[in-house]
């Protein structure tokens, strides 16, 4: 047997943890999105507000970046944190089922609007597939959004 998937939330923070597909379906109701296709018709599924993740960690107030790590294929986002706790989602779950990896799970971080590819810090490139780790920093982290000019068009021309 593989073990369960795991997201780790950790760096400036009182209290690092782990949560499971179990754990984050015992998060209450409020603190629940359900059926992300409300912000985007293509993107169906439940997740958690980052919020009430974070809310569990109590991040420390030197804090001031959020890196998003899928170390699955090696792809970071950083991003500041103040533009982020209301804009964020993490989809874990799809009719019930952990997310499937064909749509970036079993964790999908996902912004609820968006902007356009390399327009803002705040764009679609941010919307991490395979997530399994939220890192804290003082300033940003690792970024591999900004990569040179062909390793993004390599990133874009997929599917
Ligand atoms: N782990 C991981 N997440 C990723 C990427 C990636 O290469 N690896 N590409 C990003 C980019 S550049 C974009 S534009 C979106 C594309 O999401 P989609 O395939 O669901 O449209 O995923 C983002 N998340
Ligand atoms: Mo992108």
């Amino acid at each position: 047997m593989t073990s369960p998937a795991i997201l780790r939330v950790d760096g400036l923070v009182a209290s690092p943890r782990s949560f499971s597909f179990d754990d984050l379906q015992a998060f209450s109701e409020t603190e629940h999105v359900r059926d992300f296709t409300r912000f985007h018709p293509k993107r169906p599924g439940d997740g958690v507000t980052l919020r009430a993740l974070l809310n569990r960690v109590a991040p420390a107030s030197e804090a001031t970046y959020l890196t998003l790590h899928a170390t699955r294929d090696d792809f970071a986002a950083s991003i500041p944190l103040e533009d982020l706790v209301d804009e964020a989602v993490v989809v874990y779950q799809l009719d019930g089922t952990p997310y499937p990896d064909s749509k970036g799970g079993p964790f999908r971080f996902l912004l609820k609007n968006p902007a356009m590819c390399h327009t803002d810090a705040l764009d679609d490139c941010a919307n991490v597939k395979f997530l399994d780790r939220i890192e804290l920093t003082a300033g940003g982290g690792r970024d591999t959004r900004r990569n040179d000019e062909q390793a993004q068009e390599a990133l874009h021309h997929h599917g």
